[in-house]
């Protein structure tokens, strides 16, 4: 294996997920991951694409996704077999506590001199902690590490200083852990690039596909997200991505845009090469109307081809989505309301709207041309109570008639799980909440992740519904709402039994863990592990089918003749390198050049 400089490894949330029993329930049934969460963050591609733009080479494996589709995948022997001058591993999101981890010990195992940095949302909120682990070397904190890790590669490879290196938090030799500021927080998100033709190089240089998918079944369904900004101007409650968490925790006291003409070149890169739909995330109505005119503008004067979904925070007007049908061929809306009950969306930190007024926004865009609209649903948040969610399903059942059953209308309700975000404020305050912690820590978060059920692995328990209860209301609320679909004929009558029985053995298998729980220690493995088969299968698309999470799409020549001039391009710069001896780092499709000055490293951060 050629040596690069970085290798950026994404875990399963479980690392030995293949040994063990766990029904992990819905929790992945949002998203298009499974279970294990295989899908690396975004920052990886941004990370990579400004590294490799400084003269950085770096690989980035989804070890998540190797193991989830060959069964003896051996990652010893893989990881024993990487060559590189440092290991970055993500613990963005809290459910990767115990993968992460895992992965960082077999790296050390076989590379003891090869320094391992961790990075996300939760290493900065764990950071401390993480480094008290043998297996870890550096954390770097923080939303915006592109140009922190550009500076740690060079400190490391030069003999540098790492205490100059912003967002650093880092063992001495003696191992003591120091903590240096957090002052790389750029106001702005316009130096780094989510180029995914990046990810596409290296499928060609390293021949190897399934190492870079982002999430297992991305072949089939290839969606890709492109970003208006980080931070977010909202404060729900039990969100570790809240205004809160990013100021207490993160560093960043204002919203990072991206500007909508950098974004639009984004999406324009996007469509030359991929096929699947694109989903604009955190609401770029939060940037004002000149921000939203320039953006949508600049969408029509790329010919947005892909079909297009946006979220939104709160519901717009009419007259938004008149000039959105104005400018555009196929576009999506979805929106998180969580609950129907206005009250309980208020203790949810959501009181800025109305449900009356997500009605209207629902019918207004499907009115206007939307050809979609997401509307989600959630369990588990302050105040509400069993009865309410129960309640929520028969709201939407009622939403479905006042729309006619327009098929354009998805409804989802899924489970807050399975935790309760780390540096929310929920989490930072619990009892102002009505929440108990059963885990605080990182170390305490990793022994849950291996606990047989959901119910067991969850972080809290809410005053207004405990564990029970509410793993009872979710699966009844999906089961309900997947009745309400099929009557609607929202859904197919065959997709609609499968749901149906996928729910009702769920719920089965949750309850027989529950009696081996109760029953004497020295039986439970075993027993559990008869279970494995049915819990797997179980967790995947519990409470809807995965597929209705996804949008209609179709390749067309011009994504294969793109793909196939980057190919070429790829192969002629590798070829070259490999004459040279040294694996090329891949030219950004988005930036003039490697070693572009940017306002990063101008200091105007
Ligand atoms: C976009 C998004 C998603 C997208 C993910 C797209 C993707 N592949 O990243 C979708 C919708 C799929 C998603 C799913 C989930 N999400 Co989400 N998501 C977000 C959101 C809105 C923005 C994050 C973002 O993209 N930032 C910008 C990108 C460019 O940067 P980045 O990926 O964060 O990476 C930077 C840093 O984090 C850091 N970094 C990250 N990894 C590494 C690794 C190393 C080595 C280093 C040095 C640095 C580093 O440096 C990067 C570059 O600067 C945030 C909310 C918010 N306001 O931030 C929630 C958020 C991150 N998600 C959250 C959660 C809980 C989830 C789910 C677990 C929910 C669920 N149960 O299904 C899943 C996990 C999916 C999986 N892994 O399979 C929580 C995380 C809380 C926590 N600390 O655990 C957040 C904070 C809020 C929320 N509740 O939604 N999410
Ligand atoms: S859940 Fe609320 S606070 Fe968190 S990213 Fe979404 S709108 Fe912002």
């Amino acid at each position: 294996m050629p040596r690069v400089d970085v290798v950026l490894l994404h875990a399963p949330a479980v690392y030995d997920f293949r040994e063990r029993s766990i029904m992990f329930g819905p929790v992945s049934d949002m998203v298009p991951s499974t279970p294990i969460f295989e899908m690396y963050p975004l920052g990886f591609t941004t990370m990579a694409e400004y590294l490799e733009r400084h003269g950085v080479r770096v690989r980035i494996v989804n070890l998540a996704v190797l193991m989830l589709n060959k069964p003896g995948f051996d990652v010893e022997a893989y990881i024993r077999g990487l060559d590189a001058a440092l290991f970055g591993i993500d613990l963005h999101w809290l459910p990767h506590a115990h993968g992460s981890v895992e992965v960082a010990r077999i790296v050390k195992k076989y590379h003891p001199d090869t320094p391992v940095v961790f990075g996300g949302l939760s290493s900065s909120y764990f950071h401390e902690e993480l480094c008290s682990y043998d297996a870890v070397d550096f954390v770097l904190r923080g939303d915006s590490t592109e140009e922190p890790f550009r500076r740690l590669v060079e400190a490391i490879k030069r003999d540098g200083r790492l205490d100059e290196i912003p967002n650093l938090t880092w063992k001495d030799a003696s191992g003591a852990v120091n903590v240096n500021p957090l002052s790389w927080v750029p106001s702005d998100m316009n130096a780094i690039s989510l180029d995914y033709s990046f990810n596409m190089k290296s499928v060609i240089r390293y021949r190897d596909m399934m190492g870079v998918v982002p999430f297992k079944d991305w072949l089939k369904y290839p969606v890709c997200a492109s970003l208006t900004c980080r931070g977010c101007t909202h404060d729900c409650v039990t969100c570790g991505g809240s205004a809160y968490s990013f100021r207490e925790h993160f560093g960043r006291d204002r919203v990072a845009f991206r500007d909508p003409e950098l974004l639009v070149r984004d999406i324009e890169h996007i469509q030359r090469y991929i096929p699947g739909p694109m989903f604009v995330l955190n609401d770029f109505l939060q940037a004002g109307r000149e921000y939203t005119r320039d953006f949508v503008k600049g969408l029509q004067r790329i010919g947005m081809r892909n079909p297009i979904g946006f979220e939104f925070f709160k519901p717009p007007h009419e007259e938004f989505y008149q000039f959105l049908d104005a400018h555009l061929d196929d576009w999506s809306v979805e929106i998180s309301v969580e609950s129907h009950d206005d009250d309980v969306r208020a203790a949810f930190g959501k009181s800025h709207y109305t449900m009356a007024q997500v009605e209207q926004t629902v019918k207004d865009a499907l009115k206007n041309g939307c050809s979609r609209f997401d509307l989600y649903f959630m369990t588990g948040i302050p105040t509400q109570t069993a009865a309410s969610v129960r309640e929520t399903a028969n709201y939407i059942r009622h939403l479905y008639e006042s729309v006619g059953n327009d098929p354009r209308l998805l409804c989802f309700v899924s489970p807050m799980a399975p935790f309760l975000d780390p540096g929310s404020r929920a989490f930072d305050n619990p009892s102002e909440y009505g929440y108990t912690l059963r885990a605080r820590t990182l170390e305490e978060h990793r022994q849950r992740l291996v606990m047989p059920s959901w119910k067991y692995i969850m972080n809290y328990e809410s005053a207004a519904m405990g564990p029970d209860e509410m793993a009872d209301a979710t699966y009844d609320a999906g089961l309900s709402v997947n009745r309400t679909k099929a009557a609607a004929g929202i859904i197919d009558r065959a997709t609609a039994a499968r749901t149906e029985s996928r729910i009702l053995e769920a719920r089965l298998v949750l309850n027989r863990i529950d009696e081996i729980m109760a029953g004497p220690e020295p039986l439970r493995e075993p027993a559990l592990w008869a279970l494995k088969y049915e819990s797997e299968r179980l967790s995947q698309s519990t409470v809807c089918e995965k597929s209705e999470l996804n949008w209609p799409h179709s390749v067309e020549i011009r994504h294969v003749a793109a793909a196939a001039g980057l190919w070429l391009r790829e192969n002629v710069n590798n070829v070259v390198g490999h004459l040279k001896g040294i694996v090329p780092p891949a030219k950004s499709d988005q930036h003039a050049g490697h070693t572009a000055r940017t306002a990063y490293e101008a200091g105007e951060a």
